[in-house]
């Protein structure tokens, strides 16, 4: 694979995230042009209607409705899995036997077993890697990484996590289908712990470490709902809402919270890291400032500030506009394929990565498995290590 060619790119899946990663792959050339940027060679979706026109909005050269075809061309270099949970592991143990690199959208797996079969498969195969988890690409909290790997926190005692929905409350809403399969635990693996708590839990391994053990509760408020596709009231066995504590390794403590039952929250994601020497926060809804306390100086002149990471000098933020003008959402999947990208020019370390995608489904894992124990539950890996990134 020549370096200065751009890297093909198989896509599976013409959803939200489908187009989130085409929109990262489009605007890779233009904003970080000392990377090679990517060619868009091939979309796949199960229905060929939705292949076709996908491919001819964002310009992926051909389209197609089985993945497996993917695998054989020789000019795809990466197999972005951007399609329903269910399809993960199988597409992407397939890929990495095929040689090619895999990219993959959170969670990992259903279960703990299939994320920790696709991290085998990848490093078996010895393929480039990387999982989804946007948010750590978000300016603020590259910044917040930074301070904590400073030491600007000290010895790090509390956290605290939150992702708030309100999109499922309505017991009409099917289960199954296009737009809903996330509350078909047969299609997604479950319910808000592996969607949203997710994103919390990567966001916790990688800024305070890993977690040794969690004590969680789940429900499940919507009990049966009409499936979407067989058109009959079926049992719902997604969770709604899914709450635990958490023991880190270092002996710090934390809280974190998901639900869609949150009435009139749409997406808030909220963070918050307290330590010996200073404490940060963090909020989706106010994505571009971090909160910071530091406890260093002046006792009289101490308080929170609040820092708009829009600067030249801070994460990412030289490769956009004039400093003072924020970016948002869509630029975290930028980011990331950036970071790809460099990653592979260097030969640098690559993260989030399959094993990242592991530890965290391992703590989603001990989670749903304390919420039906009830007890204190250990987590089976603990490969989540914070690791710095690349361009950022
Ligand atoms: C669920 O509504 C969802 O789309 C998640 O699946 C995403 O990962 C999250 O970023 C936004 O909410």
């Amino acid at each position: 694979m020549p370096a200065n060619r751009g890297l093909r790119i198989g896509l599976v899946g013409t959803g939200f995230m489908g187009r989130t990663h085409s929109n990262a792959y489009h605007q890779v050339r233009h904003f970080f042009p000392r990377e090679r940027g990517v060619e868009l060679v091939a979309v796949c979706s199960r229905n060929e209607e939705n292949a076709r026109n996908f491919a001819a909005q964002w310009g992926f050269a051909s389209h197609g409705t089985d993945w497996n075809k993917l695998l054989e061309r020789d000019d795809i270099d990466l197999i972005d899995i951007a399609s329903p949970n269910d399809t993960h592991a199988e597409i992407a143990i397939a890929a990495a036997r095929a040689g090619k690199m895999v990219a993959c959208e959170k969670p990992l797996g259903r279960t703990l077993d299939e994320a920790r079969r696709m991290a085998e498969a990848v490093e078996h195969a010895g393929v480039a890697n990387m999982v989804w988890y946007n948010y750590r690409r978000v300016p603020a909290l590259t910044l917040a990484k930074q301070m904590i790997d400073e030491g600007r926190l000290g010895r790090i005692f509390h956290s605290r996590f939150k992702f708030l929905q309100d999109w499922t409350m309505s017991a009409e809403l099917p289960q199954g289908g296009a737009g809903t399969w996330r509350l078909d635990a047969g299609v997604s693996g479950g319910g808000v712990t592996g969607d949203l708590l997710a994103h919390c839990i990567d966001a916790a391994l990688w800024l305070v470490g890993p977690v040794a053990e969690v004590s969680g509760t789940a429900e499940t408020f919507i009990r049966e709902r009409v499936h979407a596709l067989s058109g009959t009231r079926q049992p719902v066995t997604a969770e709604d809402a899914s709450l635990f504590l958490a023991r880190f390794a270092n002996g710090s403590l934390a809280t974190f919270e998901a639900t869609r039952f949150a009435r009139g929250h749409k997406a808030l994601f909220t963070l918050e890291v307290n330590g010996e020497r200073g404490s940060i926060a963090w909020d989706l809804h106010d994505l571009h400032r971090l909160q910071f306390f530091d406890h260093d100086g002046e006792g009289a002149l101490r308080g929170w500030r609040s820092i708009h990471v829009t600067d030249g000098d801070h994460p990412y933020m030289k490769a956009w506009w004039v400093p003072g003008l924020q970016i948002g959402y869509e630029h975290t999947f930028v980011h990331q394929v950036a970071d790809f990208l460099a990653g592979l020019r260097t030969g640098g370390k690559l993260v989030p990565d399959f094993r990242d995608g592991l530890a965290a489904d391992a703590v989603v894992e001990a989670v749903l498995r304390s919420a039906k124990s009830r007890r204190w539950e250990t987590v089976e890996e603990n490969s989540g290590q914070a690791r710095l990134e690349g361009v950022g």
